[in-house]
């Protein structure tokens, strides 16, 4: 995670900023404007270092990227990293606010080649915020003109996903299956009450211990956070951090199917090809999460209305099988099939038959 080795990135751009009065590191890396202005959201955390800051924004980048590809929105991928000096609930509310104000002038440089958005530990108060500052921003609240948190759009989204990958699994419908759920955030928790809904059967993980308890209250099991990657369920939905299977984790998962919110679930090709080996089917998380993208974009850019972005989210569930198809036809990872179907999308030769 050397800055060095950071820097030998294949994007576009990477831009920094250090404010030493809070001890603020900002971040903002595009990927791609193939297809569109860059955009992807901002995210704020403590990182050990600032090599992980540019390598969470470079990977997140890339991811959105991907994910608009093949989502078929006209943008390009890009992330903004706001590298804290402690964890978020540790920073006051003025320091908050002037971290924001720098990081909305930042934006505001890049004219309108980056778009940022809501993601973890960012919310539509903040894009409020930052948009007194810039207008390259999507996700304000409906109150202030925008389209407000795009996290029941993402829930629908995967739950799309978890069914079309159960089904093609051969697991039927959810009815009756067990389904672990990693993260209970705005994202997580809604997945959980449509998974619930349709029959399945929770188990459920946070660090959380207020959140754990309102699941339990509503009837779900709670697996300890470090018991998740050995819990046995019949689909296994990440929606916390990225990474979090490697191919040692993907070789003993005791599950049949993936299929989560989190961005980057698998550490890098390989895991996809372990768990493709043991029969493991596994929802590319960047055609599993674009319902907040439908959301946003749809809304903000296309002028979709709030029905016109289910339709076109439930439609994950088709590109996944998809996905699925061009999988088995290969013999290539979902992973390697989907990014087949996001990169014939980039490349040059699909604009021309697409505007001759
Ligand atoms: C995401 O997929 O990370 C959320 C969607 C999004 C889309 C455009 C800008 C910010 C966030």
């Amino acid at each position: 995670m050397s800055i060095d080795d950071e820097l030998r990135w294949d994007g576009e751009l990477t831009v920094t900023r250090h404010d030493r009065e809070t001890g603020t590191t900002f971040v903002i890396r595009i990927d791609s404007t193939r297809l569109g202005p860059a955009s992807g959201g901002t995210r704020a955390a403590h990182y050990p270092s600032i090599g992980h800051a540019l390598a969470d924004a470079g990977k997140l980048a890339g991811a959105m990227t991907l994910k608009m590809a093949v989502s078929d929105l006209p943008m390009g991928g890009g992330k903004s990293v706001i590298a804290l000096p402690a964890p978020r609930n540790q920073i006051d509310a003025a320091t908050w606010t002037r971290i924001l104000d720098i990081h909305a002038e930042n934006i505001d440089k890049l004219e309108g080649n980056y778009w940022t958005g809501p993601d973890v530990n960012t919310n539509s108060s903040d894009m409020d915020q930052l948009s007194r500052t810039t207008k390259y921003v999507f996700g304000r609240s409906v109150g202030n003109g925008g389209a407000g948190s795009s996290a029941h759009a993402t829930a629908l989204g995967v739950f799309e996903a978890m069914k079309a990958t159960a089904r093609r699994r051969g697991l039927g419908t959810l009815d009756g299956r067990t389904v672990l759920v990693q993260g209970l955030g705005a994202v997580g928790g809604d997945v959980v009450r449509l998974a619930a809904q349709a029959g399945a059967r929770l188990l459920v993980a946070d660090t959380d211990p207020q959140r754990l308890e309102a699941a339990s209250l509503a009837g779900h099991t709670v697996v300890p956070a470090g018991e998740v990657l050995r819990t046995p369920c019949d689909l296994f939905a990440p929606c916390a951090m990225g990474g979090i299977i490697d191919s040692a984790a993907a070789a003993s998962i005791p599950t049949m199917a993936v299929a989560g919110a989190a961005n980057n679930i698998l550490t890098d090709a390989a895991a996809g090809e372990v768990l493709r080996d043991r029969g493991v089917l596994c929802a590319p998380d960047f055609v599993a999460n674009a319902g907040g993208a439908f959301h946003l974009v749809g809304q903000e850019v296309l002028g979709w209305n709030e029905d016109d972005v289910v339709e076109r989210t439930r439609g994950i569930g088709r590109t996944l099988d998809e996905v699925y198809s061009l999988s088995e036809e290969r013999g290539i990872t979902t992973e390697a099939a989907a990014l087949m179907l996001a990169r014939a999308r980039l490349s040059p030769a699909s604009t021309a038959a697409a505007t001759s």
